[in-house]
């Protein structure tokens, strides 16, 4: 019997360390208040756990800046505690994968430091480095002009994803560097062996210390086109009031490919299926495909973050049936990875709620998640529908992106604020009053606490889908069929096995009835939004309340 790796049927819960649980009282979350709350996640339900970076880091970008992958930054621990937080989640049968960053480093990481010192030191090509144009040359665009030093510019038009130019000068070397987000995120020069090298041999620091896998940050970008040519404009303006660029030629450029493969089979020579996540943002799920590998040897699971993001992700059934038809039919059997909710965007309680019946749609997120055939990933707080927190005002700002990008661009803060545990002080974050992002104003009745003593809570319907999804063999493993398929509200698939079970959810605010085409069986409700439904006693013509979700097996 071959079994398959655990990763297909992973239930993946992202952790935002400085957010999860501080048990110091500094203000802000660490390992050990991750390790503490380790029962907590395995009531949860899910099996696998990502955290974002905790490595050495000046903090930027809140750890997406490293200057050291071999350890531990000390605001969140040693790296004892990260063996200790390995060893603790095993024994829960709880997997762990880490963030890497491959595409860039910390300004403050040696090897940036060297390489910036001189053009002629050990490191000096480790990073892109290039050394501008005159800034009289012709065809010099308006946004180079506003970064001359010593008469020239940089190479060309490229922005950095955080606002202005993506090109920052070094006098040492009288050189520009290429940062695709902050200037303190230098891009490392994948081009150059060493490099690879370098980054291979961090990440077998972490599988040789147990780690399960990674979770591969911004990986479309590692490559920069070699003539640099300028990025075409689309017209208008980004929020930091730059010309909206069309990232042609520094992002998903084909050599990333070949890196991959080489990383696959770097990961794959370690025992216990480890995995490799990619954060794949694309717009369509065509665009996914490459990012398996052409014999399935890149990653097993690029990010579906159609539903986390814009490209038109609306609380909508036909919009959901297609989006997962799609992944059916276009994905060649390979698991999708569906991811509603991460640290970037705003939360999707808040994207598909409507003011009114938040939660009530956020049970239908839930179901579209948890109840599809793919790995399955949710964001902490999501579970028990915390919202989204953005600062009204700039000083109370944290994330830089929202200080450069103030008004128009709030930055990432809202998503990131602590996780809400119970009603006491600071949400049980923190014994410290002084949280380095405040703990949002509804913690009294959004935490984990309240929501373990309600069986109606949007936590226990979590429990339940995800207990589902573990232990129910359809839900586990079996195809999706989709029935009504023409239905502009109700979104109803069956997962085949021996024992079908039927998904029905009605997005819209009105009654509709359920029409499966399957009169006539025995049925039971595996999961109910509403307790009319688990009432119900036929699978055809059975009323489904405004914005209901019904689980429900049949023979
Ligand atoms: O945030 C985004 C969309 O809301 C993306 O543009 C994001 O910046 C990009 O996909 C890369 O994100 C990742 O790398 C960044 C880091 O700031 C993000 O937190 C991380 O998820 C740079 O390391």
């Amino acid at each position: 019997v071959v079994r398959d790796p655990w990763w297909k049927h992973a239930s993946i819960l992202e952790i935002y360390p400085r957010s999860y649980a501080d048990s110091n009282g500094d203000g802000t979350g660490d390992l050990d208040g991750i390790t503490a709350h380790l029962d907590d996640v395995s009531r949860l339900g899910v099996d696998t756990i990502w955290l974002t970076p905790m490595y050495p880091s000046p903090q930027v970008d809140f750890g997406y800046d490293i200057a050291d992958y071999r350890s531990v930054d000390p605001r969140y621990g040693t790296l004892a505690d990260m063996d200790r937080l390995i060893a603790q989640a095993h024994r829960r049968h709880i997997h762990v994968l880490l963030d890497m960053v491959l595409n860039h480093t910390s300004d403050k990481h040696p090897w940036f430091m060297a390489s910036a010192a001189s053009r002629d030191n050990p490191k000096a090509d480790w990073y892109v480095w290039n050394d501008g144009l005159d800034a009289a040359s012709p065809g010099v665009t308006p946004l180079q002009k506003r970064n001359v030093h010593d008469g020239k510019v940089p190479p060309n038009n490229w922005q950095s994803m955080f606002g202005g130019s993506a090109w920052t000068w070094v006098p040492a070397r009288k050189q520009f560097y290429y940062h695709r987000f902050y200037a303190q995120q230098p891009d490392l020069n994948w081009r150059n062996p060493a490099v690879e090298k370098a980054m291979f041999d961090a990440m077998r620091f972490w599988l040789d210390r147990g780690v399960d896998g990674f979770r591969l940050d911004a990986i479309s970008t590692l490559f920069e086109d070699p003539q640099l040519r300028n990025d075409p404009e689309r017209g208008g303006t980004n929020p930091f009031g730059d010309p909206n660029l069309d990232y042609r030629y520094s992002d998903k450029l084909p050599e990333v490919h070949d890196v991959m493969r080489r990383l696959r089979a770097m990961v794959d020579t370690y025992p216990g299926d480890r995995v490799l996540v990619g954060e794949t943002y694309e717009p369509t799920t065509a665009n996914l495909v490459p990012w398996y590998g052409r014999h399935n040897d890149e990653l097993q699971l690029p990010m579906d973050l159609l539903p986390g993001f814009g490209w038109g992700a609306r609380f909508d059934a036909r919009w959901f049936r297609q989006h997962l038809q799609d992944a059916q039919t276009q994905l060649k059997g390979e698991r999708t990875l569906l991811v509603f909710d991460n640290h970037d965007n705003p939360r999707s309680i808040d994207r598909f709620g409507d003011g009114t019946h938040d939660v009530a749609r956020a049970r239908i997120v839930a179901a579209l998640l948890l109840t599809n055939r793919g790995v399955a990933m949710t964001y902490y707080g999501a579970p028990i529908g915390m919202t989204t927190s953005t600062p009204t005002r700039k000083e109370d700002v944290r994330d830089p992106v929202g200080i450069t990008g103030w008004p128009k661009e709030k930055g990432r803060d809202g998503e990131r604020t602590p996780m809400q545990w119970n009603a006491g002080p600071q949400a049980g974050f923190s014994s410290n009053p002084d949280t380095w992002l405040p703990v949002a104003a509804n913690y009294r009745t959004v935490n984990v606490a309240s929501e373990l003593a309600d069986p109606s809570s949007l936590l226990q319907w979590y429990r339940k889908l995800l207990a589902l999804r573990r232990d129910n063999a359809a839900l586990r493993d079996g195809a999706m069929t989709f029935v009504d398929t023409s239905n502009p509200d109700v979104l109803t698939y069956v997962r085949e096995g021996e024992t079908p079970v039927l998904v029905a959810m009605n997005f819209s605010g009105e009654p509709r009835p359920l029409a499966s085409g399957q009169a006539g069986h025995d049925i039971h409700t595996l999961a109910a939004s509403d307790a009319s439904l688990a009432r119900a006693t036929t699978l055809d013509g059975t009323t489904l309340p405004p914005y209901s979700v019904w689980v429900v097996s049949f023979q």
